[in-house]
């Protein structure tokens, strides 16, 4: 089995200090959390950016100087910034962040409710628009799917040259308005997937660490982090994403699962090695 590639969201757009004050908003606490869940395994870094108030943007410079100031301190990570960004946003703001030197960024491939009044709102069109700026940018998407009809959009895309293989899934499951995170969840977006193809999993609040011990043991990978849940266990605030990332570790190796430093991530998601 190849070695478990974990991956840190460790900001999100939605979470705040509100629901667990180490959230991240400034560039230093973003550098802290970055850093926090390297230390402790994590090979890949989602990132969303927020102004100093907590204020979510997709504003190109902001997200310069927070990736700028997370490969000062953690050179060889992999930084996978959102182009989701927060609901409500223009597809202009929200691909602002492929037009940085970025390896990968997430392709959101469709529409959800969200929670409350929110639409997550990625038309076949925007989704076309996006894929086809990353390639032509070189940049690998991960592809997001909050339900099986996701997969099937990705497809079809795919067959018409919009997506490139080795293509990446990242299954997020127990939002609000998308798929749960129970094993026949999981067992239905797994068997979906084409041959070939590399998966994580981001399971929603409390559905976070069962993905993730189902994925562990299928040979699949592992987000997890504030944007996802900010609990250790019931009840229990984590103080840092990085005790979240650890918790993961310690599954891993309960199961003789080992964990991919950001080379051999790069090589298992077929990315170029960092130069
Ligand atoms: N904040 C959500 C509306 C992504 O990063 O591409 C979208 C999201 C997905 O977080
Ligand atoms: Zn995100």
């Amino acid at each position: 089995m190849e070695k478990l590639i974990i991956t840190a969201a460790i900001c999100g757009a939605e979470v705040l200090k509100e629901h667990n004050p180490a959230v991240p908003y400034t560039v230093e606490e973003i550098v802290r959390e970055a850093k926090s869940a390297y230390d402790a395994g994590a090979s890949v870094i989602h990132l969303h950016v927020r102004y100093d108030d907590g204020t979510p943007t997709q504003d190109k410079n902001r997200f310069k100087e927070c990736i700028d100031a997370i490969y000062k301190v953690i050179p060889d990570v992999i930084i996978l910034p959102s182009t989701g960004g927060a609901v409500g946003m223009t597809n202009d703001e929200r691909l602002q962040p492929t037009e940085l030197e970025v390896e990968m960024a997430t392709l959101d491939c469709g529409t959800c409710n969200f929670g409350g009044d929110d639409v997550f709102t990625n038309t076949e069109n925007t989704i076309k628009h996006f894929a086809q700026r990353m390639i032509e940018r070189g940049i690998k998407p991960e592809l997001e799917v909050f339900d099986k009809s996701m997969i099937e959009m990705a497809l079809r895309l795919a067959k018409k040259g919009f997506i490139q293989k080795p293509f990446h899934f990242d299954f997020v499951m127990g939002v609000n308005g998308g798929i749960g995170g129970d094993i026949r969840d999981f067992t239905f977006l797994r068997g979906s997937i084409p041959e070939g193809s590399t998966y994580t999993v981001a399971g929603v609040g409390r559905y976070e660490f069962p993905v993730a011990m189902m994925a562990i043991i299928d040979g699949g990978n592992v987000r997890v982090g504030f944007e996802d849940n900010v609990y250790l266990s019931k009840g229990v605030l984590a103080k840092s994403n990085g005790e979240l990332v650890a918790k993961v570790v310690r599954m891993a190796k309960e199961l003789g699962r080992e964990i991919a430093n950001p080379a051999e991530a790069r090589q298992i998601l077929g990315l170029p090695a960092k130069k």
